[in-house]
């Protein structure tokens, strides 16, 4: 008999293959089967796709859909539902399979057929919004295990508020070799491991198959034992032993520690030639070979078409927690918490929380503080942490510089979940993945806090939460060349016209305290996707001396009219409102009246109306002022328009030297208004 640790080669892969295939066939491998041939079929039809992962992870899939992950196919919102995450995104068949095989509404066998085309719900990748089963987007390798990570730390918090009787699940994940060899299952598995995730469940598909061929090529360490060092429980079990994934998906409720299950399985499993090879990774298998592994696997139904006493096994599987969510719902509804429960499951902001920022905001306008924007950040978090129970926040071992931290707001710990502050380490890109996580997961608001130049780092999960229209709040201080002496590494130059440029990605650069406050309103308003809160090291004066309203809400707006026709309008954003508000001091005083728009984002602003913008930008000659690249400020300044700010990478120095070395001044903002007055 070949060992589990034979099948590496394609023909040790085709020898244990025909091993577990000549045996008899018993109902749980037919229902894997039919994952199988859904999937072959789904790829031929759309002439592509991913067959070998879905085939290697059916018989997984299935003792784990049909005895362990809790959820009710009647209703795919059901709060306590356990979270399954597809991280090898590729494999999304399996998915697809999985949730019409276990009576989803919304993924019939139409859209079986319409796999990968056109408005399809079974898009190519999974994607989120497409099917409210579908937990997140997946496809970028790595990170469904690391937003995976978030939706347990989510459970943990949560039950830790409310108890147990209300949250009490699991999170379980697909991993490919390919989400292991990504650096963020380092960042994601060691703050699991940490916090002592127990309840986070990783089936890694060890199929030792990538596109290039066996993984040996690339990869030399185990991850099993990496992940082991983080302090997982670790089990390695033969992919295709029902009764070993049983056993093992047993001994994982038990867990004290995050749970990772090496599925040693045969990518492409079932077909006779393909099987163990990366041929069956990415493509469709063809005619020939779909319909020799059909044979082999012993499927003689047409395409699409799966026998009854088939879909009645699943249909029990898919409604198994129906008795369970039921006891659910009566507990909700006598439970002394359950209003609150349901506000912020539901993402509903509390009351009251308006009503103490515009206190707050008016007590700026009378003390009018000079602050850096960052300093102003933490004075409003201040007021929004007792305010907004739902939001936890944390940095990237920037608490003190990022200015996250509020009295009040205790760490998490492995013995603490209740808790709403997160140390996620030097970990950027596990942190933004996680606060994907904890947002999508429910009940909680995530922000998180790193340098704007290490927005790098992170920048794959804030697309991702682009992609998902997420409400995560990411907290970039040191903005520009304005944080001085550490020099060109952390100074951000192309960042604000690179977020600008994403979909969906709110960027927020406010000029004072009053625009902070009124930046970080908008952040927790916005549930069309992350915001992204840009500020400064260095203090600002206060330039909002009323503070009624919310003007940041237009994305742009006239803080200092010209006294009289404008000579020209003054666009800038962040710390050089300032500079501008000086500038037009001093050309007032020769005698030149220019008007000073304050621009905090580009996106609101885009979203006015033609006049609004037309009132605020003015038929005078612009001139934008933004200590960072100009690209993509054409669209406001228009042909003739002036910018002032970077045009290559920082310095070490001073910041004020800086400022003046690259040419950022008042001086060149009354200089460029008077050429162009000429
Ligand atoms: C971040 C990222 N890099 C590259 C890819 C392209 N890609 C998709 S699948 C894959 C190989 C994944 O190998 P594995 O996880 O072992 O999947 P298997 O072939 O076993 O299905 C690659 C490189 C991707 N989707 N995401
Ligand atoms: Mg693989």
């Amino acid at each position: 008999m070949a060992s589990i640790g034979d099948i590496s080669g394609n023909e040790a892969a085709l020898a244990r293959q025909a091993e577990i295939l000549s045996q008899p066939l018993t109902a749980e491998r037919v229902m894997a089967n039919a994952i199988r041939a859904l999937t072959i079929d789904s790829v031929e039809t759309a002439k592509c796709g991913h067959p070998g992962m879905p085939m290697g992870m059916a018989d997984a899939s299935t003792v784990l859909w049909k005895q362990f992950l809790k959820y009710d196919a009647a209703d795919a919102s059901w709060w306590d539902r356990d979270r399954f995450v597809l991280s090898a995104g590729h494999g999304s068949m399996l998915l697809y399979a999985l949730l019409h095989l276990s009576g989803y509404e919304g993924m019939g066998i139409e859209q079986l057929k319409t796999f990968r085309q056109l408005h399809s719900v079974a898009a190519g990748h999974p994607e989120y919004h497409e099917h409210p089963a579908i937990e997140m987007t997946t496809g970028p390798l790595g990170q469904g295990l690391a937003t995976a990570v978030g939706m347990a730390m989510a459970e943990r918090l949560l039950a830790a508020k409310f108890g147990k009787s209300l949250v009490n699940h699991r999170t379980y994940v697909i991993a490919g070799d390919g989400c292991l060899m990504e650096g963020v299952s380092h960042e994601a598995g060691a703050l699991a491991g940490h916090l002592k995730l127990n309840k986070l469940v990783v089936l890694w598909d060890d199929n030792r198959i990538s596109i290039d061929g066996g993984t040996e090529m690339s990869v030399s360490e185990d991850p099993l034992k990496r992940f082991a060092n983080y302090g997982w429980a670790t089990k390695r079990v033969d992919g295709h032993d029902f009764e070993a994934l049983q056993a093992a998906l047993a001994w994982a409720q038990r867990s004290t520690r995050p749970v990772m299950i090496a599925c040693k399985t045969i990518i492409g499993f079932g077909a006779p030639a393909k099987a163990g090879t990366a041929g069956s990774h990415g493509a469709a298998l063809g005619g020939a070979e779909a319909q020799a592994a059909k044979l082999a696997l012993g499927w003689p139904h047409l395409p699409f078409h799966v026998p009854a006493e088939v879909y009645k096994d699943w249909h029990e599987a898919g409604s198994r927690g129906a008795g369970t969510r039921r006891a659910w719902l009566k507990r909700l509804a006598k439970h002394p918490q359950r209003a609150e429960f349901e506000r912020v499951m539901a993402g509903k902001l509390p009351e009251g929380w308006v009503e103490a920022m515009s206190a707050y905001k008016a007590s700026l306008t009378e003390t009018r503080p000079k602050l850096a924007t960052r300093q102003a950040s933490q004075k409003a978090l201040e007021v929004l942490v007792p305010a907004v129970a739902e939001l936890v926040g944390g940095s990237a071992d920037l608490t003190g510089s990022n200015l996250t931290l509020v009295k009040g707001m205790a760490g998490a710990s492995a013995d603490n979940f209740a808790a709403r502050y997160i140390y996620y380490g030097v970990r950027e890109f596990g942190m933004a993945a996680a606060m994907n996580g904890l947002a999508l997961h429910g009940g909680l608001i995530p922000y998180g806090g790193t340098f704007f130049v290490f927005s790098d780092y992170m920048r794959p999960a804030i697309r991702l939460a682009a992609l998902m229209r997420v409400r995560a709040i990411h907290v970039l201080t040191h903005d520009s060349i304005g944080l001085g002496e550490d020099g060109p590494t952390h100074q951000p130059i192309e960042h604000l016209a690179s977020f600008r440029a994403m979909p969906n990605v709110l960027v927020l650069r406010p000029a004072d305290a009053v625009e902070t406050a009124e930046a970080w309103e908008i952040a927790i308003r916005n549930t069309t996707g992350p915001s992204l809160l840009v500020l400064s090291r260095q203090a600002v004066p206060a330039l909002r001396l009323v503070a009624n309203g919310c003007k940041s809400a237009r994305g742009a707006y006239v803080l200092a009219e010209a006294e009289g026709k404008r000579a020209a309008t003054i666009i800038a954003t962040g710390t050089e409102v300032a500079l501008a508000m000086e500038a037009r001091a001093k050309l007032a005083a020769e005698g030149i009246q220019v008007a000073v728009v304050s621009a905090p984002s580009f996106e609101l602003f885009a979203q006015q109306d033609a006049g609004y913008q037309a009132e605020v930008l003015g038929n005078a000659r612009r001139i934008g002022v933004e200590a960072a690249c100009g690209f993509g400020w054409e669209r406001w300044l228009g042909a003739d328009g002036v910018f002032i700010g970077m045009t290559g990478f920082g310095a070490s120095a001073p910041a004020e030297i800086l400022y003046e070395h690259f040419g950022i001044t008042e001086a060149a903002i009354v200089a460029a208004v008077k050429k162009e007055g000429n």
